[in-house]
């Protein structure tokens, strides 16, 4: 059984925008914008309006990063989630139900407060590259295995 999830993270010059997740899955981290892709829709789509209903922001330029298949060990269920790296956008970003959302310098990402998977791929993402990628997690804490292939941006 395969999920399809987004990931959008908004980078501008020497800064990112990530958003603390306040509720359900990754409460208490750092993260991009993102979630479900619903039936009828397409991964674009979801992508934006999951920015739109987690941070308030509209989306105007973006390219897609890369795929992550995340899988918890014991759970049939792999989590194949759509990576983008966005830009310009409209709007200010605002603290939601889900989200509260803040900027980071790239020195100063809260790595130590994320997803353990983020480190791997995130600082190579932001340097432009392209990728594709696997993590098994045991529990949400604790990543067992990993592979990532690099890949020219097209
Ligand atoms: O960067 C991440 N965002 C998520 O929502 C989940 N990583 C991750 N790993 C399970």
């Amino acid at each position: 059984m395969i999920k399809v999830l987004t990931l959008c993270i908004i980078h501008q010059g020497h800064q990112v925008l990530l958003g603390m997740k306040k509720r359900g899955f990754g409460q208490g981290r750092w993260n991009g914008f993102g979630g479900k892709v619903h039936e009828g829709e397409s991964i674009e789509e979801a992508m934006k309006r999951e920015l739109k209903e987690e941070a308030g922001i509209v989306l105007n330029s973006y390219e897609k990063k890369g795929v992550i298949d995340f899988e918890f060990q014991g759970e049939a269920q792999i989590l194949e989630v759509h990576v983008f790296k966005g830009s310009e956008f409209e709007g200010e970003p605002v603290e939601t139900e889900e989200m509260k959302p803040q900027w980071f310098a790239i020195g100063d990402i809260p790595f130590d407060q994320m997803w353990v998977d983020d480190k791997y791929w995130l600082p190579s993402v932001l340097e432009g590259k392209n990728f594709k990628a696997k993590f098994l997690f045991a529990d949400e804490d604790t990543l067992i295995d990993h592979t990532i292939e690099w890949k020219q941006p097209e």
